[in-house]
């Protein structure tokens, strides 16, 4: 029966594992962060790069001394008005879950970051891989103030492989 409880647990681990996956981690600006760009359209550049879908996670890697994170409406975006965020994150790394499908809008709420360049606007699709609350063809906008998260859904899947190795290593080695 030992063997059988082995490979239920491993089994356990290994499902908890994939569905921990799911999620990919997008850091915002790549290697070079969430900050002044060099170009005014640096963000919407990055964006352009990358296919975004529900339960996917921005992770915004900025200079907490002279920056923030903000989610904004589209209107406020376009303006770049920075006096009615929905929620400001203000500790780096900032971890914003992107929970429905639809439209997102981010700026830095210092003054002048934003009409430099430092905005970003986003569209999240349905998500391929798992359920979604948006039934197709009828996306309501996002509530983003339920997006903001203070932890990632995985961090490091690289991490997470060598966590289960390890794990099923001392499970075989104390049970066997
Ligand atoms: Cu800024």
């Amino acid at each position: 029966m030992a063997n059988a409880k082995i490979t239920a647990c491993v089994l356990a681990v290994t499902v908890a594992f994939l569905l921990g996956t799911e999620a990919t981690n997008y850091t915002v600006g790549g290697s070079g962060g969430w900050k002044v760009p060099s170009s005014t359209g640096a963000y919407s550049d990055w964006a352009s790069q990358h296919a975004f879908e529900a339960g996917d996670v921005l992770v915004f890697d900025f200079d907490s001394s002279t920056n923030d994170v903000a989610d904004v409406t589209k209107e406020d975006y376009d303006a770049c008005n920075t006096g009615a965020p929905f929620t400001v994150l203000s500790t780096s790394p900032a971890y914003y879950s992107l929970d429905t499908a639809g439209d997102y809008y981010f700026l830095c709420t210092t003054t002048g970051h934003c009409s430099q360049g430092q905005k970003l606007a986003i569209t999240v699709a349905k998500s391929l891989s798992g359920p979604t609350s948006s039934p197709p063809g009828s996306l309501p906008p996002p509530s983003p103030t339920t997006g903001a998260t203070a932890s990632p859904t995985s961090v490091g899947s690289s991490l997470g492989v060598a966590q289960l190795v390890l794990f099923m290593s001392i499970a075989m080695s104390s049970l066997c």
